[in-house]
């Protein structure tokens, strides 16, 4: 007994959805794991804490980030990339727990994808209203490797389109503990998260929490 309010409680859905070629849903993958998680998160913040960056464009992104790992994701006017150093506090990223190392190989795996070894943790929290706009996730180098996705808290709507800007999206709910991992021909898909409407998460208050975990050495 860990005292987790949840352990008794029988996962309801722990289906896999292929939702496109190379990209699947694992529902509830991380959700025995969600009290190390969301303690890891407080502590990473603790190191490198959450912000608001501001993209190539001069636009504040409305979800805030931080990362863990080797390298950590970052935006500012002169473009995106990613850094050793943590550019607010001049120090490296927190170290990847070995729990996050342990989730995304495990996830990787299932889908597929042996031998995921990740070497930066993007984690980003989304308040009620905080969005992502369509995007491709295109600064690794190395495309072989897949992405693997870690919804936490409240629900959000994940549009996944084609390999245009104009395709057209299908939706998708992500809810704790789902794992989205996709790679192959669905590497550079465009992406997007729907403003997040409100809600309430007992672990999370109103708060939406991401990982995702990415070979991009
Ligand atoms: C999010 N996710 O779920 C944003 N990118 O908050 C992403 O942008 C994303 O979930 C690449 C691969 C998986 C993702
Ligand atoms: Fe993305």
């Amino acid at each position: 007994m860990n005292g987790n309010l949840f352990d008794d409680l029988p996962l309801s859905d722990t289906s896999e959805e292929i939702i496109a070629d190379g990209a699947m849903i694992l529902r509830n993958f991380a959700t025995a794991q969600q009290q190390v998680l969301l303690d890891a998160i407080r502590d990473i913040a603790d190191i490198s804490p959450f912000r608001h960056l501001v993209t190539p464009g001069g636009f504040t992104m409305s979800v805030a980030m931080t990362n863990c790992g080797s390298l950590g994701w970052a935006s500012d006017r002169r473009g995106y990339r990613y850094e050793a150093i943590d550019p607010l506090t001049n120090r490296p990223w927190p170290d990847m727990p070995a729990s996050f190392l342990q989730l995304a190989g495990a996830a990787a795996a299932r889908a597929g994808f042996l031998d995921f070894i990740p070497d930066a943790c993007l984690i980003n929290r989304y308040e009620i209203g905080a969005r992502l706009s369509l995007h491709q996730d295109r600064d690794e180098p190395d495309r072989t490797q897949p992405i693997v996705s870690v919804s936490l808290g409240i629900p959000a709507m994940f549009h996944f389109g084609g390999m245009q800007r104009s395709d057209a999206v299908k939706r998708f709910p992500l809810g704790h503990g789902d794992v989205v991992v996709w790679g192959g021909n669905a590497r550079l898909a465009y992406h997007a998260i729907a403003p997040l409407k409100s809600a309430h998460h007992p672990l999370t208050g109103s708060m939406r929490f991401n990982l995702t975990f990415r070979k991009a050495g």
